[in-house]
């Protein structure tokens, strides 16, 4: 049977660390591999799945148990899912990877100097102040990682190298095969073909 087994690539990391742009880049990714896949995406499952919580520590640990359990009914069924919220507390990214154990937890990071400076969303301005409280990394705790399958420093890397690190994860783990490629050869990302020569298939992006 070529039916693949599903994982979760669970993303953390502090807002505006880069964790959805890199989610973005590895659901297409999985796709031009003929993966089935599905992101959940923090932004998305609070307007929808989580709409009406808050940031308190009791929500958020309701929101990430909620996208845990989701997660975990896509893995079982083949998918290859990627979940990218905050998810600040380890404790319950722990109890997300025990329930689908099919886990590769990849830390985003970026300092909250730096998360502030890019300020994609307003927010960090406004947590500093003080209109917003509680905002994660400001005036609320984000527990790093301490032992993630992929650390991915996006002050120091590009979104490409980053999403390729965490191809080789995969492929390293057993959920991928880099073999597996297929040619895609004028997609945004067929960049990432140079940075690693394990990828056989150098693509015809020459044909542009
Ligand atoms: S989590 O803590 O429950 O994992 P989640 O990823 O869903 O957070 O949502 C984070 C997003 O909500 C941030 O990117 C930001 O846009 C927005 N947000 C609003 N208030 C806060 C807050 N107090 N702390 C962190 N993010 C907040």
């Amino acid at each position: 049977m070529s039916e693949h087994r599903g994982f979760t690539v669970w993303f953390t990391g502090l807002s505006g660390a880069g964790k959805s742009t890199i989610a973005e880049m590895l659901y297409h990714e999985f796709q031009a591999r003929g993966l089935r896949t599905e992101i959940l995406d923090g932004d998305v499952v609070r307007q929808t799945l989580s709409k009406g919580l808050g940031f308190s520590k009791e929500d958020r640990d309701t929101n990430i148990l909620r996208i845990g359990f989701v997660a975990n009914l896509l893995t079982r069924n083949g998918v290859a899912t990627i979940t990218s919220a905050i998810s600040p507390y380890r404790h319950v990214r722990n109890e997300c990877r025990s329930l689908i154990k099919d886990f590769v937890e990849v830390h985003v990071h970026a300092t909250v100097e730096e998360c502030a400076k890019r300020d994609v969303k307003g927010l960090y301005e406004k947590a500093m102040k003080g209109e917003i409280k509680g905002f994660t990394g400001v005036d609320d705790p984000y527990e790093p990682p301490s032992a993630p399958e992929v650390f991915v420093d996006t002050m120091a890397q590009t979104p490409d190298q980053s999403l390729q690190l965490i191809l080789d994860t995969l492929d390293e783990l057993g959920y991928i095969d880099h073999a597996e490629r297929m040619v895609h050869g004028h997609g945004e990302h067929s960049g990432l073909t140079d940075l690693d020569g394990k990828i056989g298939l150098r693509l015809a992006d020459d044909s542009r």
